[in-house]
C-alpha cells in the first residue's frame, strides 16, 4: 500500500535514488542546460521496477481525481510507461483503451504512425519527465490531429523549470512559466506528476551528509538560474 501525497512523493524519490534512475552529477538537458541531477526513466529496466512505477502512477492518477478516457505513451519512452500504466489500472479494475505511435511512418501493413486504440475522447499522456516541454508539445500536437481531446499528462518527475518557446526570429529562448504550468494554464489540461523538483529538494533536505548536502546546494543554484516560482 503507497503512501498519499507528499509521503508518496518522496517514497517515489527513494525509489528512483535506489534503482539508480535519479542521479546527481553534471548532465546535459535537450534544452542544453547543464544540470546538477537527471531522472533516467530508461533505468526501470526489469519487470519488478516496471511493476512498482505503475503503482506509483496509478496512485497519483487515482488521488489527483483526473478523469480521462484513455492512454497515450509517447515514443520512444512513454510506450512502455503507458502500457505499464495500463496494465496496472485494469489490475484496479479500471480498464481503458491504450494507444502510442511510432516516431517514423511505416509504408506498408497497418500503415501510418498510430498503434493499438483509436485516439479518442480525453487522452491522458503517460511520460517521464517534463523540462522545457518540447515532448510535450509534440503529444499534443498529434492527438489533436488525430481528433481526439489532449486533456491530462501524467509525468513521474516535473523538473519545475522555465520552459521554452521559439520567438519570432525562429530562436528558442526561456520564458518565465514552466511547461506544466503552460499546459495547465494555457491549454486548460491537467497534469500529475508522482514527483517534482521540490520534493527532490525536500528529500536532500531530510536526508543529510556532505554528499547529499552538496548536491542540495547545486540543485538549489540550478533552480535559482533555470527554476519558476
Ligand atoms: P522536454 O521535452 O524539454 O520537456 O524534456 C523532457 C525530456 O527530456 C524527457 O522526455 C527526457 O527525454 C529528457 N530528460 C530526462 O529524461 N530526464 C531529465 O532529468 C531531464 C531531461 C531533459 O533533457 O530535460
Amino acid at each position: 500500500e503507497l503512501a498519499a501525497g507528499g509521503a508518496l512523493a518522496q517514497d517515489f524519490v527513494q525509489f528512483c535514488v535506489d534503482s539508480g534512475v535519479l542521479r546527481f552529477g553534471e548532465f546535459k538537458t535537450k534544452a542544453g542546460r547543464l544540470s546538477p541531477y537527471f531522472f533516467n526513466a530508461g533505468l526501470f529496466d526489469d519487470g519488478a521496477k516496471l511493476s512498482r512505477l505503475a503503482q506509483f502512477y496509478a496512485k497519483a492518477l487515482l488521488d489527483s481525481g483526473i478523469e480521462f478516457d484513455m492512454i497515450f505513451g509517447p515514443a520512444y519512452k512513454g510506450i512502455p510507461l503507458g502500457a505499464a500504466v495500463a496494465i496496472e489500472l485494469a489490475r484496479l479494475g479500471r480498464n481503458v483503451p491504450f494507444a502510442y505511435n511510432r516516431k517514423e511512418a511505416k509504408d506498408h501493413g497497418e500503415g501510418g504512425t498510430l498503434v493499438g486504440a483509436p485516439l479518442k475522447g480525453r487522452v491522458l499522456i503517460v511520460d517521464d519527465v517534463m523540462s522545457a516541454g518540447t515532448a510535450a508539445r509534440e503529444s499534443i500536437a498529434l492527438i489533436r490531429a488525430a481528433g481526439a481531446t489532449p486533456s491530462a499528462v501524467a509525468i513521474a518527475l516535473d523538473r519545475q523549470e522555465k520552459a521554452t518557446e521559439p520567438g519570432p526570429d525562429g530562436q528558442v529562448r526561456d520564458v518565465e512559466h514552466s511547461a506544466v504550468q503552460y499546459v495547465q494554464q494555457q491549454l486548460g489540461m491537467q497534469v500529475c506528476a508522482i514527483a517534482r523538483l521540490a520534493d527532490l529538494l525536500q528529500y536532500l533536505t531530510i536526508h543529510t551528509g556532505a554528499e547529499l548536502d552538496a548536491h542540495r546546494q547545486r540543485v538549489l543554484a540550478y533552480r535559482e538560474r533555470y527554476g519558476v516560482a
